[in-house]
């Protein structure tokens, strides 16, 4: 990926955060991030030039897809707790804005014959299983009846992409050109990060409990202790993205892959959370409606796909993800925060 012209989408998000500081580092890249919010005064680096602008807007997206990049990290996403709430808007963004960018891009490839890579984050949310059920760990085709708008937008844009993907590889070869539109998708647990907190989500109880506690603050959760999901760290996340981008084509055996590290109740989390901040006051209070979600959800992931075919392994199981990740550094991000505004009221 060194070298590489990239667009991440959704950039002020939490995944985007994380990614563009990892793509960065390496100066070789140069990255467009784009996003509703002004993020200018966010990324210093050299390599980094920002754009304030809406993913459905699609005369930005055709001036953008005109700056020819190698790779589309397409993050820009309504999560499912928000997208239950203005179903709408999920669409248009979720899926319009996903498919029209698929698209073009597909299009692009064809006419100027190059190879570009469309990165998508995906989620457990493409799932829909019995609260009921076992717990056997959910394979990527075993139960995929969303419950949520989010899970439905999300699997139809894995599907739409893979087929676009396909018939791109279709034309070109009736056409003798090398056009390529690659399409691989990931399918994330809850994501638990010390330096953002997530908005819209249904598995935020985890980080909200986190930087609640980290923050002194109160909190309320809005599953129940045994609700369990599977989660990992976002330093795995932002790694396994790198690493299927890099994966040799002729390894894949899917375009979508499903990968987690570790599946942890809340009160598992909330034990976690208590060990390292003793006097954090966290109780419950379930809302049906989120509750449900969480239930609908997968609470074990099989990822063998995601290791067998490109290396997946993540670097933080639960112990680990406390102790040497998350509580040393939300501390420390809170330290920072707290230190910048006394030397800023001082
Ligand atoms: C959400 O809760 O909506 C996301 C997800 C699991 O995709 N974090």
């Amino acid at each position: 990926m060194n070298g590489s012209s990239i667009l991440v989408t959704g950039a002020a998000g939490e995944i985007g955060h994380a990614l563009i500081r990892e793509l960065a580092t390496n100066q070789g890249n140069h990255i467009t991030a784009l996003d509703l919010r002004d993020i200018s005064r966010e990324y210093s680096q050299r390599n980094v030039t920002t754009i304030r602008g809406d993913v459905c807007d699609s005369s930005l997206i055709n001036s953008l897809i005109e700056k020819n990049y190698d790779i589309v990290f397409h993050l820009a996403a309504l999560l499912s707790t928000s997208a239950e709430n203005n179903p709408d808007r999920a669409h248009a963004v979720n899926v319009d804005a996903s498919a029209r960018l698929l698209s073009k891009l597909s299009i692009n490839a064809l006419e100027r014959n190059r190879k570009v890579k469309f990165i998508f984050p995906s989620s457990i949310a493409v799932h829909g299983v019995d609260p009921s059920a076992a717990d056997a760990p959910v394979k990527e085709d075993q139960y995929l009846n969303p419950i949520t708008v989010y899970g439905i937008n999300k699997l139809y844009v894995e599907q739409f992409g893979a087929y676009l993907a396909r018939r791109t590889r279709n034309t070109a070869l009736r056409l003798n050109r090398k056009g390529q539109l690659i399409f691989r998708a990931i399918r994330f647990p809850g994501i638990l990060s010390p330096d953002t907190v997530p908005t819209g989500g249904t598995s935020d109880y985890g980080p909200e409990m986190l930087h609640a506690a980290a923050q002194g603050k109160a909190y309320e959760c809005f599953v129940k202790p045994d609700s369990t999901l599977p989660f990992c760290t976002m330093s795995d996340a932002v790694r396994a993205l790198l690493m299927l981008v890099d994966a040799p084509e002729e390894n894949l055996t899917r375009s979508v892959y499903a990968i987690t590290a570790f599946s942890v109740s809340a009160e598992q989390i909330r034990e976690k959370v208590c060990q390292a901040f003793p006097e954090a006051q966290i109780g419950y209070n379930p809302d049906p409606a989120r509750l449900a979600i969480v239930e609908s959800w997968p609470r074990y992931i099989d990822d063998s796909a995601a290791r067998n075919d490109w290396g997946w392994l993540p670097e933080y199981n639960f112990e680990r993800a406390f102790t040497e990740n998350l509580i040393p550094a939300v501390r420390n991000f809170y330290n920072k925060a707290e230190s910048h505004h006394s030397s800023v009221s001082a």
